[in-house]
């Protein structure tokens, strides 16, 4: 599981308080995870308590949704609403085209079907998360079948990756799907994201990837020069 740097704290909480402004009476809004994210549920809990009305928010993780309810957010399901309106998440790098890996708090795969259930997915940062290429600096996480474990390890190292079994405080991590992660490092980045995807998609026993692509319509990005929107 990746650290968590309070140094970037105030420019997540500007991309996350930008963010809430988004949301609108009456949306179904997808809920990220992770620190950004975090400071996007408080922004969103403080417009509920000032009058704004949301149909429901459905979380992308068990620890999202227990502080959007303990902060007052009515809570849905994708059973009761397929289509979102709005989905809000972080990100661990995102590229000039948009493109995303996500995974580092290890719920990528809830995101992933939040962000695509979604009409509009706006990925919020603070602007250290900008990157050239993907992968230069942080893995690709993905979400593997605990049985599958062995042959997925050495599809994806024929694919090229340095494979790096997820642990957390010393033990295995377990994500709430009850799956492995495997941290997939390029050290040369990411050259054809799409291509990379494709191969690792492919490999039975790999539930979902990292890699979030052609997903994001917009970025808030906040860094000491204030806030900006990508698009
Ligand atoms: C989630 O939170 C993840 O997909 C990503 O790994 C992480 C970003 O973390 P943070 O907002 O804490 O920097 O969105």
């Amino acid at each position: 599981m990746k650290r968590h740097d309070i140094q970037q704290d105030p420019w997540k909480q500007a991309a996350g308080e930008a963010a809430a402004q988004l949301v609108e009476n009456d949306m179904v809004i997808g809920l990220g995870t992770g620190s950004t994210a975090n400071f996007l549920i408080q922004a969103l809990a403080r417009r509920i308590q000032a009058g704004l009305h949301i149909v429901g928010a459905i979380p992308s993780s068990e620890t999202s949704k227990t502080l959007a309810s303990n902060l007052g957010i009515p809570i849905t399901t994708l059973d009761e609403h397929q289509e979102i309106d709005l989905c809000i998440d972080g990100a661990d790098e995102i590229d000039p085209q948009l493109q995303l890996i996500k995974g580092g708090g290890g719920a990528l795969l809830r995101e992933k079907i939040v962000a695509t259930a979604s009409r509009r997915f706006v990925v919020i940062a603070d602007e250290s998360k900008l990157v050239e290429r993907l992968g230069l600096h942080f893995p690709v996480p993905v979400e593997v079948i605990p049985f599958a474990a062995t042959p997925v390890r050495r599809q994806l190292e024929a694919l090229g990756a340095s494979v790096q079994l997820r642990q957390h405080e010393g033990k295995v991590f377990i994500s709430e799907n009850h799956n492995l992660i495997f941290d997939c490092s390029f050290p040369q980045g990411i050259s054809n994201p799409a291509e990379l995807d494709a191969h690792m998609q492919q490999i039975v026993g790999v539930v979902e990837t990292g890699l979030f692509l052609h997903m994001a319509q917009s970025a808030i990005v906040a860094g000491p020069t204030g806030v900006k929107t990508i698009s």
